[in-house]
Order: structure tokens, then C-alpha cells, then sequence
């Protein structure tokens, strides 16, 4: 049986962690060295959520993030979901992504947001404001997360997220359900994941 695919694109400027976002949330792991690994492009993720299985395909915008510059478009057009990353430590790639939304929607008319905050654990505690308020509503987020792509703080919520939201999409299985409120959800979430 095929299982359904959800399209999920990093989007934001550069160096914010969206290739160690994917790597963290498709190996559970921070990448020391983001750079050598450009071939991890596209991360897939097998959920399986009470008696559902979705395939959630993260897709990385790798060096092409600067706003102008050529971006491979069927990385919008294919978009079920975005995440839009900023650095916590740098609040001018959260002022970005109002730009990054108006030229998404050139290209997809439906799909669900996400704002993510990364790099949590260099600036210590979350961080609030109209500043925060105003991205939420530009980028017309569904939910803000503030993370840590190095210490993997928070990067599971977001997963939670995803399989709340979309896993009516996927098809059902015949194996054991679990239970997506307990909080540890290294066991609950079973995973089954390959790059490409
Ligand atoms: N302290 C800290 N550093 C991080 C975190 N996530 C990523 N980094 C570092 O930030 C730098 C950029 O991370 P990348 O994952 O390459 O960022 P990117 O958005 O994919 O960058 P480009 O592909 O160049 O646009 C690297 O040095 C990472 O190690 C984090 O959560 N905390
Ligand atoms: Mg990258």
C-alpha cells in the first residue's frame, strides 16, 4: 500500500538551520558540519500516527535562499506545507520572510504554515513581541515554534504538529496504535526514515 505524501518546504535566509532542522528532524541528530552534506536535499519521514502512516517529504532550499535569486520553483509549486525558519540570534531573518511569503504565493495558493524560530539555545529563553505577533500574522502561521536544532529542543513538537494536522491524509495500517500526548515521544512516534 502506497502511503500518502505530504510536501513540507524549509524556507528562510541563509544560515538560519534549515539543512540542520531537516537532518534533525529526519535522524534525530545536529550536524556539525552543515556544509558537507548538501546532498541531503529532500528528507523523508514515515509517521505513523493511532492507526495512520503518512510519508512527510521535507524539502531543504539549500544555498538558493537569498531573496532574488533563482529557486527551484517546483519547491514552492509542490508545497503542502511550509516552515519558515529565522535565527532567534538574528531577528532580521525573522523581518525577511514577509518577503518570502509574497513570493511563495506566486506560486501556491493553499498550504499550511508554520513559523520556527532556531538557534533557542544561544539566546536562552523564548522570545515574545509584536515583532514576533506581526510575523506570525504576515507569514499567516498555524502555530509559532522556537527551537534548537543543536540540542533538538522543541524540533519534535513540530513534528507533532505535522501529524496532528495532516494525518487524516494518511492510510491505515493494521499495526499497534500510539498514543501522540505522551510527552517523550521517541517511543510513541514510531519512525521509519530515509534520505534520498
Ligand atoms: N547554536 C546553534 N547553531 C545552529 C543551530 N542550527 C544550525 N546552527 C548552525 O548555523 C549554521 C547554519 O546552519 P545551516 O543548517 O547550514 O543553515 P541553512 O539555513 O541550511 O543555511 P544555508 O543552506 O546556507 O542557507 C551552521 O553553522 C549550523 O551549525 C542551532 O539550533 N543552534
Ligand atoms: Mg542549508
Amino acid at each position: 500500500m502506497s502511503i500518502p505524501e505530504i510536501k513540507v518546504t524549509l524556507l528562510g535566509d541563509v544560515g538560519v538551520g534549515k539543512t540542520s532542522l531537516l537532518h534533525r528532524f529526519i535522524k534525530d541528530d545536529f550536524l556539525s558540519d552543515p556544509s558537507s552534506s548538501l546532498t541531503i536535499d529532500i528528507g523523508r519521514k514515515d509517521i505513523q500516527c493511532n492507526s495512520k502512516k503518512v510519508c512527510f517529504v521535507f524539502q531543504d532550499t539549500k544555498g538558493f535562499e537569498s531573496i532574488g535569486s533563482y529557486i527551484p520553483t517546483s519547491l514552492f509549486r509542490s508545497a503542502e506545507c511550509v516552515i519558515f525558519v529565522y535565527d532567534l540570534s538574528d531577528l532580521d531573518s525573522l523581518e525577511t520572510l514577509q518577503s518570502w511569503k509574497k513570493k511563495l504565493d506566486n506560486f501556491v495558493e493553499t498550504y499550511v504554515s508554520i513559523l520556527v524560530g532556531n538557534k533557542l539555545d544561544l539566546i536562552g529563553e523564548r522570545f515574545k513581541g509584536d515583532l514576533l505577533d506581526r510575523a506570525i500574522r504576515t507569514t499567516n502561521s498555524k502555530q509559532s515554534f522556537q527551537v534548537s536544532a543543536k540540542s533538538g529542543v522543541g524540533c519534535e513538537d513540530i513534528l507533532q504538529f505535522l501529524v496532528e494536522t495532516f494525518h487524516k491524509r494518511g492510510c491505515d495500517t493494521l499495526t499497534q496504535s500510539v498514543n501522540l500526548n505522551i510527552p517523550n515521544t521517541t517511543q510513541p512516534i514510531k519512525v521509519c526514515c530515509s534520505l534520498s
